[in-house]
C-alpha cells in the first residue's frame, strides 16, 4: 500500500497512528506529496480533490482519512478502531467528526495566511473559524471522552486535531482546558504513535 502523504499533514497523521494500531506500518511506504504546490499531477491523479492522505491499494485510491482508517480497520483484526455496536459506532464517528471539524476550522485559518495576500485576510471569517474550534474545546471540557479498553478512531482524531493545534496555532487552546491537556497526556502515554508521528516543522 502507497500513502500519499505530508509528515506534516494532521490527517495523514490520523492514519498513520490508526496504521501503527492496527500493526500494519510496515505494509505502508510513505509517499511524499507537496500539496502547496497548485495541480500536482502526483495527487491529482490519485485524488481529484488534491488532498492528502490518500491510500493506493491494488491500483484503487482510498480517501479521505476516515475512509482510510476505516479501510485498515478491516485489514487487521484488533484492536478495533469502529466499534460493530450501532451506538458505540455513531459515538466515535461523532467524535471524529468533532475531532476532523477542528481540523477543518484550523486548516483554514493556516491556509487564509498562507495562500491569500495579507490584505485579503477576513478577519470576521477567521473568528468564525476561530468560534468552531473554542466552541468544540469548551464543549469537551465539559465532558472529555473516555475509552475502555483502547483508543478508538474518535479518539486518535481528536488527538491529532489538539496536535495540529499545538503545531500550528502556538498550543493556545491549552489554557483554560486543563481536563483536555491531561487527556492528551494519557492518549500520548496509551498509543506511543502519537509521538512518533509528531511532526517536525
Ligand atoms: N477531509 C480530508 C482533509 C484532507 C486535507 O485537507 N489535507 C490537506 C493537508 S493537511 C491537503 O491536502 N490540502 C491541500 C488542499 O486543500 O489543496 C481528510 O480527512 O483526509
Amino acid at each position: 500500500m502507497k500513502l500519499l502523504s505530508s509528515l506534516l499533514s494532521p490527517y495523514v497523521r490520523k492514519v498513520r497512528i490508526a496504521a501503527a494500531i492496527k500493526g500494519l506500518s510496515d505494509r505502508i511506504e510513505l509517499v511524499p506529496i507537496d500539496t502547496n504546490v497548485p495541480d500536482n499531477p502526483a495527487i491529482n491523479r490519485a485524488n481529484p480533490l488534491a488532498k492528502v492522505p490518500a491510500l493506493v491499494v491494488d491500483g484503487l485510491a482510498i480517501y479521505d482519512s476516515h475512509v482510510i482508517c476505516e479501510y485498515l480497520d478491516a485489514e487487521a483484526p484488533a484492536p478495533l478502531l469502529f466499534p460493530k455496536d450501532a451506538a458505540a459506532r455513531i459515538k466515535t464517528l461523532t467524535l471524529g467528526a468533532l475531532g476532523d471539524g477542528i481540523l477543518d476550522a484550523a486548516l483554514l485559518l493556516v491556509y487564509e495566511q498562507r495562500f491569500r495576500p495579507q490584505e485579503k485576510w477576513h478577519e470576521p471569517w477567521q473568528q468564525r473559524q476561530q468560534g468552531k474550534v473554542d466552541r468544540a474545546l469548551d464543549a469537551l471540557e465539559q465532558n472529555p471522552p473516555t475509552w475502555a479498553q483502547s483508543p478508538d478512531y474518535g479518539h486518535l482524531t481528536l488527538a491529532c486535531a489538539l496536535g495540529y493545534l499545538d503545531f500550528r496555532h502556538q498550543g493556545h487552546w491549552r489554557s483554560g482546558h486543563p481536563k483536555m491537556v491531561a487527556w492528551l497526556d494519557a492518549f500520548a502515554r496509551a498509543v506511543p504513535a502519537f509521538e512518533a508521528t509528531r511532526p517536525q516543522a
